[in-house]
C-alpha cells in the first residue's frame, strides 16, 4: 500500500491527502516533521535526507516533492482529466503548479511561519513578514484578474485539475491568517467553488491555515 511520510498538518501534506481523496487512493501514513518525529530520525533520513515531508514510498520507489507527488500519483492511476496528456493542457496545469511552489508561496512563508506557526527564524522579523503580505497579496491579486478574466471556475479554465490543489491550498491560507487583505472577488467564488468538493473541505478549507 502507498505509504505517506508526514504530519497532517503541512501545507504540503495536505495536498497529497487532497489528491488521495480526489482518486479514492488508499494509504498509509506516518506522522513526521515538525511537532511530531523529526526528520533528521534516522528512521526518516533513509528515505529522504533532505528532511522535508512528504516523501512517499511505492512499492519500493521512494518520491518527495509534493507537486512531483501528485503528477506521478494522477497518472499512475490514469488520471488524465486531472493531468491531461495534450500537451498545452499539460503546460498550463504545470505553469500554476510551478507558481504554486515559486512566486504564489515565496511571500505565504515568512508570513505563515512568522504570524502563525511562530518558527524562531521568522518570528519577529517585521520587514521580512511585512514583504510577505505585500509579496503574497500582488500574487494573490493576479490570480484574481486571471480568474475574473477567464471566468474559471477554475485556474485551468472549465474543468478541476492537479493545479487546483496547490493554488487552492495558498487560497486557503490567505483567507485565513490574520492579516488586512483586499478584497479579492474572483477569488473568492474560486474559495467557494472548490469547498463543494469533500477532499478541500478535509484537506484544505477544513479550518485551519
Ligand atoms: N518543496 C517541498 C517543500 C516541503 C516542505 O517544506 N515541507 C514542510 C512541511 S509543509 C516541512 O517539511 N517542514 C519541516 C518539518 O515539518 O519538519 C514540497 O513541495 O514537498
Amino acid at each position: 500500500m502507498l505509504k505517506i511520510y508526514g504530519r497532517a498538518d503541512g501545507i504540503n501534506i495536505r495536498k497529497v491527502l487532497w489528491l488521495c481523496e480526489e482518486i479514492s487512493l488508499r494509504y498509509e501514513r506516518e506522522d513526521w516533521g515538525r511537532g511530531y518525529r523529526p526528520t533528521s530520525e534516522p528512521e526518516f533520513q533513509r528515505v529522504s535526507h533532505f528532511g522535508l515531508v512528504p516523501v512517499i514510498e511505492d512499492d519500493g520507489f521512494i518520491l518527495r516533492e509534493s507537486n512531483s507527488i501528485l503528477r506521478y500519483l494522477a497518472t499512475k492511476h490514469g488520471r488524465r482529466d486531472l493531468y491531461p496528456e495534450d500537451l498545452r493542457a499539460r503546460a498550463t496545469v504545470d505553469q500554476w503548479m510551478d507558481w504554486g511552489i515559486s512566486d504564489g508561496f515565496a511571500g505565504l512563508r515568512p508570513v505563515f511561519l512568522g504570524l502563525h506557526a511562530k518558527t524562531p527564524e521568522f518570528v519577529g522579523k517585521t520587514e521580512l513578514i511585512n514583504w510577505g503580505i505585500w509579496h503574497w497579496t500582488r500574487q494573490l491579486q493576479k490570480l484574481d484578474t486571471d480568474l475574473a478574466r477567464s471566468g474559471g471556475p477554475y485556474v485551468c479554465g472549465a474543468n478541476f485539475t492537479l493545479a487546483d490543489i496547490p493554488v487552492g491550498m495558498i487560497v486557503n491560507r490567505f483567507l485565513n491568517l490574520d492579516f488586512e487583505r483586499p478584497e479579492l472577488p474572483a477569488v473568492a467564488h474560486y474559495y467557494e467553488r472548490l469547498s463543494e468538493r469533500p477532499g478541500y473541505r478535509l484537506y484544505g478549507r477544513n479550518g485551519t491555515p
